[in-house]
């Protein structure tokens, strides 16, 4: 660690400050150069902890960076991880405010639901394929809070990796007979096709995603536990959208979902 107690709590209340009022801001980075890995998930930890004793309910988990599309569109080369809070949720078909986001993007991902315990190092496709209870098409919003989208991995992950709303498809698809590496990925803006992508655009196989991120976590002592709703990553570049768009994700055999902007 590099950053000190005192540092890292004005960082975390920044950042979210900047979440919370929709306000953009330059990557902490600039003015923390040398801050390490350990500081970028403790001021992550650290907002976790701010809404967690405000009464949110942390409601899940989230990969990110974790397809090539991805990795290219940001300029790193790292997959990260952040947490979803309760109120990132969207029902399905809902809206998103505008007024509430600073500039964000819709991904589509495929979301995983745990039924068993997944603790890392070791963990694998296998591993995770054992521990799925179901998976669900997933449309996340993503809004940076950094000016322009412009960050390094550091910053991203203290900004608990752009995380800012979700919506996940009502269906339940057990994986059993899946295919996930093969699964068509269509998503679509106000009808027209925007991205189009399947799922092993994710490290080869969106469960991948799930092992690294239950690898990573197992490096810090923590366990995904069963029941958990996981965000594997998106699966195409990111696209930027406007009040009153529609957006819609249709993945092959797990169905859609669909969300606007007001
Ligand atoms: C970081 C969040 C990335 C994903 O699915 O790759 C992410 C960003 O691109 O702002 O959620
Ligand atoms: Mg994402």
């Amino acid at each position: 660690m590099k950053l000190d107690k005192n540092t890292i709590a004005r960082l975390a209340a920044h950042l979210e400050t900047c979440e919370l009022e929709a306000r953009d801001t330059l990557k902490i980075t600039d003015e923390y150069p040398d801050m390490d890995w350990d500081d970028a998930y403790a001021i992550q930890d650290e907002i976790k902890r701010r809404k967690v004793a405000r009464g949110a309910r942390i409601v899940g988990l989230k990969a990110g960076l974790t397809s090539h599309a991805k990795m290219k569109q940001m300029g790193v080369e790292t997959p990260v991880f952040g947490f979803l809070a309760d109120y990132f949720a969207i029902p399905e078909g809902g809206e998103a405010k505008m007024s509430e986001l600073i500039h964000p993007k819709v991904e589509p991902e495929i979301a995983f639901v745990t039924k068993a315990p997944l603790r890392g190092p070791g963990c694998h496709i296998g591993t995770v394929l054992a521990a799925t209870d179901f998976v669900m098409p997933a449309i996340e919003v993503i809004d940076s809070r950094f000016r322009d989208f412009k960050f390094d991995l550091k910053s991203v992950v203290a900004d608990n990796c752009s995380s800012s709303r979700f919506v996940v498809g009502g269906r339940m698809a057990p994986v059993d007979n899946l295919d996930l590496r093969t699964l068509g990925v269509v998503m679509e803006k106000n009808g027209q096709v925007v991205s189009l992508g399947a799922g092993a655009a994710v490290l080869g196989h969106p469960a991948a995603a799930i092992a690294m991120l239950a690898n990573l976590l197992g490096e810090r002592g923590e366990e995904i536990p069963a029941g958990t709703l996981i965000l594997s990553g998106g699966i195409t570049e990111a696209v930027a959208v406007e009040s009153g768009d529609n957006v819609t994700l249709r993945i092959q055999d797990l169905g859609c979902v669909n969300m606007r902007f007001s």
